[in-house]
């Protein structure tokens, strides 16, 4: 019984990041490829307007497709709920590319990335501090570069609200002169890595009933 109490404790001590899949409905991650039909007003892919207004915007199959503004420099706030409850004891891992594809080569834009939870009567609740910062240009992310990248880490107790995750994004301004228009981001990707103490803690409560239940066996 040591042996398998031992074998138990050192399995629930590896924990491994799984993906929240679908975030755009295809694959793990929100990467916005259309196969080439340009211009997407949300809601699309999953993803809805907060304010002001964005899209999935792609050239072509050959072009790297991302969510940019409607208009050339209005602000706008996006969001997916990914219809996954949040879970106790867990590292949340957010991840984004920030970028442009824009006609103007210059310029800088700010932004705001959050995770957290949201009601049934549509009430967001940040998991923790939105992670902030600006991009400045540095290339069209269609065909080239992007020009930043941004994540945001939240770790959850032994309680919670068990509302649905949700993340995020906005434009929150368009920074210095010459403006650069059209800003965006694109390979969205949300991890989810269960605390190995919870594991632990949770199997070493199942090997204490084994005992218990083996001496009161005998
Ligand atoms: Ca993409």
């Amino acid at each position: 019984m040591k042996a398998t109490i031992c074998i138990l404790l050192a399995a629930a001590g590896l924990s491994s990041a799984s993906p929240i899949g679908g975030l755009d409905l295809v694959s793990s991650s929100s990467t916005f490829e259309t196969n080439g039909t340009v211009s997407n007003p949300l809601p699309f892919y999953g993803w809805t307007n907060v304010s002001g207004s964005a899209r999935v915007f792609d050239w072509s199959t050959t072009l790297n497709g991302a969510m940019i503004g409607t208009t050339p420099y209005g602000n706008y706030e996006v969001q997916y709920i990914t219809g996954v409850a949040v879970q106790p004891n867990t590292t949340y891992k957010l991840s984004v590319d920030v970028g442009y594809i824009a006609a103007l080569t210059a310029g800088n834009s700010s932004y705001s990335l959050q995770l957290g939870t949201i009601d049934a009567f549509f009430v967001f609740t940040p998991l923790v501090a939105a992670s902030t910062g600006s991009a400045a240009y540095a290339g069209d992310m269609s065909s080239g570069p992007f020009s930043g990248s941004e994540t945001v880490t939240a770790t959850t107790g032994a309680i919670v609200s068990g509302d649905i995750l949700t993340v995020r994004w906005a434009q929150t301004g368009t920074l210095g002169s010459p403006f650069s228009d059209y800003f965006g981001f694109d390979n969205v990707l949300l991890e989810a890595t269960p605390e190995p103490l919870s594991g632990l803690t949770a199997l070493g409560g199942i090997a204490l009933l084994w005992l218990r239940r083996r001496d009161a066996i005998r």
